[in-house]
């Protein structure tokens, strides 16, 4: 007899030196650490979807390489955003890459649950402070839902009196079978701007496959994308929302062995594909204004 009934197990555990919690289902399982919100470690039917370093330490004020760190209120490095973003920072050669709260203590507020899904909403534990000494006055909510889907919603809410511009990212480590057999699809004939060419611009020529390091900020990117891995028999999806731009990025050989807590062979099994705002993307609220960047995550068998 079937039965909507959904029951899920919730506890608190540690992933090295950091809190973090455990959440269960029927048929999947996810870790996040309180340090950045961050999501370690999605499972479904004992499958890994999200790419986890078997180097990855949890160590206070370090982010953990794999799982989905947040990049926030900027992606990247700092002095290759707009200038309305860097504007977040006194001295954006200074900045850290990738923004000010992965690192970060947040807080799980709220547990709640509906339908067949429990939801995990995440606030930081103590204000992020603007340069100028003063609390900024971006505040991000992050709500991670698990039910037959895993979705995570960054909500960023502008409580100061001017209005104020970010970047952000959902750095999304996928587990693949194998990079040489992988390819993305939806970003056929998608600009974009390639890192390791002088942030020249391109354009995407049919799927992205991958022979080399990997890492390019893709615009005018469609709500949804995929990644197709003959190795493991399954096609993994994006659906997005509140973002039309995505990075893609795999370190391969020589960056992976530059990488910390990353093995010298882990590049042959995962793959980053950023749901973001970036360059000409990017998010600017007025005062009281909010904005939600949301990110839905599931596979389905791929098809003969
Ligand atoms: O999103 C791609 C990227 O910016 C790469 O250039 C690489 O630096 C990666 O992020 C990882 O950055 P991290 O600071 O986590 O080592």
């Amino acid at each position: 007899m079937s039965s909507d009934l959904f029951c899920y197990q919730l506890q608190r555990t540690t992933f090295g030196q950091l809190n973090a919690w455990q959440l269960k289902t029927s048929d999947a399982e996810l870790w996040v650490a309180e340090q950045g919100a961050q999501i370690l470690a999605y499972q479904r039917q004992g499958q890994p979807l999200i790419w986890l370093s078997d180097q990855a330490q949890g160590l206070p004020g370090q982010p953990v390489r794999g799982g989905v760190p947040l990049c926030w209120p900027w992606f990247g490095h700092l002095p290759r955003n707009p200038a309305a973003v860097q504007a977040l920072h006194s001295n954006p050669t200074q900045a850290p890459a990738h923004g000010l709260v992965r690192d970060q203590p947040w807080h799980l507020q709220q547990v709640r649950q509906n339908d067949q899904t429990v939801h995990l909403v995440f606030e930081l534990a103590t204000p992020i402070m603007a340069s100028d000494g003063q609390p900024l006055a971006l505040k991000p909510r992050l709500t991670i839902s698990l039910g037959e889907r895993l979705m995570l919603e960054l909500v960023t809410h502008n409580t100061g009196t001017q209005l104020l511009s970010f970047s952000q990212a959902l750095h999304s480590y996928f587990a693949v079978s194998d990079i040489h057999a992988i390819h993305i699809n939806g970003l056929e004939d998608c600009p974009y701007v390639d890192s390791l060419q002088n942030w020249t611009p391109h354009t995407q020529q049919g799927p992205v496959c991958f022979s080399a390091e990997t890492d390019r900020l893709y615009l005018n990117t469609p709500s949804q994308l995929s990644i197709d891995d003959p190795g493991w028999q399954r096609r993994l999806y994006l659906d997005s929302q509140g973002s039309r731009s995505a990075v893609v990025w795999n370190p391969w050989i020589d960056k992976a062995q530059r990488l910390s807590q990353f093995a010298d062979d882990a590049w042959q099994q995962m793959l980053c594909i950023e749901t973001a705002n970036v360059l000409d993307d990017i998010c600017t609220l007025a005062p009281g204004e909010h904005t939600c960047l949301s990110l839905s995550i599931w596979s389905a068998p791929l098809s003969a």
